[in-house]
């Protein structure tokens, strides 16, 4: 099963969101997303996973290399998105965003996960 995520970039700056469940993820902090739904492709399962998340739509630029594992029988794949309209806000799963520039990337506890994947997003920031 693949969970999809995104490593949602504006301005120069990355979108991290807490959790705010299951119990054991609550307070970590990871790229949105979700499960893919049956006869999703990715790209459109994770448009969507933002759009209901967070209420903003986007568009998917690129895969970033790689997928990690999650629990067993799921792996994490990762896409850079971009803002197309909206300003997002915590709407599902989450208590609190931020939008971080590549210095602060450290500033939050990042599920461990999400962390290969949000180095290869910073690599990938820029100011457009
Ligand atoms: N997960 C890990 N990192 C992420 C995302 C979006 C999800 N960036 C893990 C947490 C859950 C599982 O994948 O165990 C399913 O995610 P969700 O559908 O609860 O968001
Ligand atoms: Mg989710």
């Amino acid at each position: 099963m693949v969970v999809v995520a995104g490593a949602l970039c504006d301005g120069g700056r990355l979108l991290a969101a807490r959790r705010s469940a299951p119990a054991e993820l609550a307070g970590r902090w990871e790229l949105p997303g979700g499960k893919l739904e049956p006869g999703e492709s990715p790209e459109e399962a994770l448009v969507r996973e933002l759009r209901e998340e967070l209420g903003v739509e986007t568009e998917t630029v690129e895969r970033i290399p790689g997928e990690w594992p999650l629990k067993p029988g799921y792996v994490l794949r990762v896409w850079t998105a971009r803002l197309l309209s909206g300003a997002p806000e915590p709407l599902e799963d989450h208590d609190e965003l931020r939008w971080l520039a590549r210095h602060e990337l450290d500033s939050v506890d990042w599920l461990d996960q999400d962390r290969p994947a949000v180095a290869e997003a910073a690599l990938r920031l820029t100011a457009a």
